[in-house]
């Protein structure tokens, strides 16, 4: 096969990114396009002319989008699993220099080409469960030179693998050691010098910061955002996960993309949430590997119309978990949402999170991230944890994955 080539599937069960099509539909991609998309009875044969027959007769969604991961890191945190089930809490285990700092320290010490060897697996891991588009934070370098080192590495596994790397700065995550109780100089590092920094090497698509008790202030986040402008560079925030301090709805003042966690939020930041348009990223990794208890306000952000995407959140700490499917099942179990909304939370959703268009749906004209399942029903996708049911993965209309 050509390495683009034209595509053709039939009697397909389509979900498209925001619903399941009512009708068995044909699917053609053309270069690294959707050609066609069009219910079966009105198929016409002239359309097989030059097209690969792909299959027919499966579950085809929209390649997934992960639009919250923190990827690229070194070491694990094993122990820290270890002491939590021994009692200790996230929070304890922060202040006392483990937790993010813990990842910080594994992190400096690892060349570029090692973080791009540990991450290299985990990527993999995503693609193999269908992800087309993953997006990568920064944040456990906390110094100019590690955070740029991280989104290098980053771009780098972009290129390695036929995935759809978008990149986050997170300078902002946690005050590392050299700044204890200078928490406004750090700031002034972040926006004077880090993001500058990434933007002149083109390495940040997008800033996130942590507000949090724990991380930094909502007045300190702020000021990252303004940085942020300056530099036109679109904005996201990790908010609201532990408690309520109202980071959300600042950041959506400032037209956030979207507010990650959001366990804690309240009726305020969801109204803020819904006039900026942002999306509501909900992250049942973390909530179910911290046992959290608090639960995001789903039925309200539904209510409101906040649009709620789903991500794995991988990260050594609060989410160690590689497998994006399985979040479907964990946002529906834990958070009840419905299988229909799991899927365009990993779809059209997470497209939104990082600000795109163009993935994140099958329609016409679309770039041709799809995957093909062996199931029945796009439902089963979110029901079953079951490795080892996608049939095929086609990343910018190159089937990079069949059998
Ligand atoms: N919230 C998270 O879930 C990750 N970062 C954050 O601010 C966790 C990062 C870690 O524990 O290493
Ligand atoms: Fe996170």
């Amino acid at each position: 096969m050509p390495e683009t080539t034209r595509l053709l599937w039939r009697d397909m069960t389509v979900f498209n990114g925001v619903q399941e099509l009512t009708e068995p539909m044909a699917v053609i991609t053309q270069g690294d396009r959707i050609d066609t998309l069009c219910p079966m009875r009105d198929f016409d044969t002239a359309l097989i002319q030059d097209a690969h027959d792909a299959g027919r007769g499966k579950v085809m969604t929209p390649g997934l989008v992960d639009c919250h991961t923190h990827l690229v890191f070194g070491g694990n945190r094993a122990n820290e699993f270890e002491r939590r089930l021994e009692g200790a809490s996230y929070a304890e285990i922060a202040k006392a220099g483990g937790g993010i700092l813990s990842t910080v320290r594994a992190t400096r010490e690892a060349s570029e080409a090692e973080l791009l060897e540990l991450a290299l697996p985990r990527l993999q891991a995503l693609i193999d469960d269908g992800a087309t588009t993953v997006e990568i934070k920064s944040g456990y370098g906390l110094n100019v030179a590690d955070e740029l080192k991280m989104l290098r590495v980053a771009r780098r596994l972009g290129e390695r693998l036929p995935v759809r790397v978008v990149t986050t700065l997170l300078g902002a995550h946690a005050l590392p050691p050299e700044y204890q109780d200078a928490s406004k100089a750090y700031i002034d590092l972040v926006c004077d010098e880090m993001i500058p920094a990434a933007v002149a090497e083109g390495l940040a698509d997008a800033i996130d910061v942590f507000c949090e008790k724990i991380a930094f202030s909502v007045a300190q986040c702020e000021r990252v955002f303004q940085a942020a402008e300056t530099h036109g560079l679109p904005i996201k925030a990790h908010a609201e996960q532990l408690s309520n301090l109202g980071g959300t709805a600042m950041a959506a003042h400032h037209g956030a993309l979207s507010a990650d966690h959001i366990e804690y939020l309240d009726e305020a930041g969801i109204e803020a949430m819904a006039e900026a348009g942002s999306v509501a990223v909900i992250l049942p990794g973390a909530f179910h590997t911290l046992r959290e208890t608090q639960l995001p306000p789903i039925a309200a952000l539904r209510e409101t119309g906040v649009p709620m995407a789903i991500a794995t959140d991988a990260n050594p700490g609060s989410s160690p978990l590689f497998q994006p499917t399985l979040m479907l099942n964990l946002a529906c179990t834990l958070f009840r949402l419905t299988p229909r909304e799991a899927l365009a939370g990993m779809t059209a959703n997470g497209a939104q999170a990082l600000g795109a268009k163009e993935f994140g749906r099958l329609e016409v004209g679309a770039l041709a991230d799809l995957c093909v399942w062996d199931i029945q029903r796009p439902a089963e996708l979110a029901y079953a944890v079951q490795p080892g049911r996608l049939r095929q993965r086609v990343f910018q209309g190159v089937m990079t994955h069949e059998r």
